[in-house]
């Protein structure tokens, strides 16, 4: 079997950015707009009035403080709350393959290879600018790469499912220069007028290479092992998809946008994901010591410090557990990847760490990796 290694990232981060004070005036004033349309039928009894988003409560309930978008205008107007990401004719560039060439092109100079050299390419993400051809293909061909592409989507495990399916194809040879990219645009599929969720997400896109280590041409970081886990759960869901037209008022129907119900996810993920790294670390003969880093999916803080507690025994150091959900939000499948690709460079040779994304599914991915 041969030895897969992960010897390149890259980031693409929008240059827009929302402050919660600027989210919450654009919610404030959608509400006050709303309820005043409204005003005869709240007083009537027969209408909730929308109550006021609230930045001390967005930092306080989830550590973000600012998140990376496509589009600003768009989601700031509070008569429209949602992007403006106009059409483009079928000859240009899609934006999600736009946005991972840029962090494609971040990872193959940290590996040294050209785009010519990769053979797969894996558009992993938590939705997907159109159904078919595959943003992967479409990716494939802008870079100028060989081999094949094809995109998948685990929501926020798309990444780490994304490597594991990379990392298993270069173990036996049947490719030898992966990419998993990850352009997320969270902000189009997030509903903005929902104060329980408003704040919750970013745009960004991740890249990794994937190769055998063999072929490693500089500092990179082996695959110990990957490991994938799923459990049926309806706590996030979006029921957007192909079958809309056949289906009478689903427009601005609420569940055609991302829904959760953020505290269960918070109960029910943590002690699953807690038992996942702790299991793939007992069988791959790792103590808990040994690890240097934790490179966690970006959702909420509280959360990581709780994940980082039960896996290492204790409170996680300065620096061991590195959060970038402050500057990105929740983006998604990109998250870890965008903490290991900030994160990693001051590793020396035989530091061990831990990937781990999760969330929606329910599905829980891991990948531990050692710097060589
Ligand atoms: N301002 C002021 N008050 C608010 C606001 C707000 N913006 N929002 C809620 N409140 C109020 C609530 O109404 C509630 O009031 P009351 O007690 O009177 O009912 C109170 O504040 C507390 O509300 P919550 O119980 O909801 O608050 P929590 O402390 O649970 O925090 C969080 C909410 C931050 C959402 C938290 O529950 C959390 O982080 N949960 C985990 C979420 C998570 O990890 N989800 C993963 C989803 S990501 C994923 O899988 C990918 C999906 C695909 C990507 C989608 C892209 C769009």
């Amino acid at each position: 079997m041969i030895q897969p290694a992960i010897t390149g990232s890259g980031v693409f981060t929008p240059e827009s950015t929302i402050t919660n004070a600027e989210l919450v005036v654009a919610f404030n004033a959608y509400a006050d707009r709303v309820n005043a349309e409204n005003a005869a039928a709240i007083a009537a009894g027969t209408a909730d009035p929308v109550p006021h988003s609230s930045a001390d409560f967005i930092l306080s309930a989830s550590g973000i403080e600012q998140r990376h978008v496509m589009d600003k205008t768009g989601v700031l107007d509070p008569a429209r709350m949602f992007p403006n990401l106009p059409a483009r004719d079928d000859d240009s560039p899609s934006i999600m393959a736009e946005m991972a060439v840029d962090a494609i092109a971040k990872a193959l100079a940290q590996a040294g290879r050209d785009a010519s050299q990769v053979d797969l390419v894996i558009c992993a993400a938590s939705n997907h600018e159109r159904a078919y051809p595959a943003i992967a293909v479409e990716i494939q061909k802008l870079i100028g790469a060989g081999g094949f592409a094809f995109d998948m989507n685990v929501a926020c495990s798309s990444a780490t499912f994304g490597i594991q399916a990379a990392a298993d194809m270069v173990r036996s040879g049947s490719v030898t220069c992966a990419i998993v990219v990850s352009p997320e645009i969270c902000s189009a599929h997030l509903e903005w007028r929902d104060r329980d969720c408003h704040f919750i997400f970013g745009d960004v896109a991740t890249a990794v290479v994937i190769e055998p280590e063999a072929r490693a041409k500089g500092a990179h970081f082996t695959i110990h092992g990957t490991r994938c886990a799923t459990e049926f759960s309806n706590n996030i869901r979006n029921n957007n998809g192909f079958l809309r037209r056949t289906r009478d008022q689903m427009e601005d129907r609420r569940d055609m946008q991302f829904m959760q119900n953020g505290r269960k996810v918070f109960k029910e993920v943590l002690p699953m994901v807690s038992a996942h790294i702790l299991g793939h670390l007992e069988d791959t003969g790792w103590q808990n010591d040994s690890l240097r880093r934790l490179w966690l999916h970006q959702a909420n803080k509280t959360m990581n410090d709780f994940i980082g507690k039960k896996v290492l025994g204790r409170t996680p150091d300065d620096g061991e557990q590195p959060n970038i959900l402050q500057d990105y939000a929740n983006t998604s499948s990109a998250g870890s990847i965008i903490a290991f690709s900030k994160y990693s460079d001051d590793l020396q040779p035989g530091d061990r760490g831990v990937i781990c994304s999760f969330g929606a599914g329910y599905s829980v991915g891991s990948v531990l990796v050692e710097r060589a």
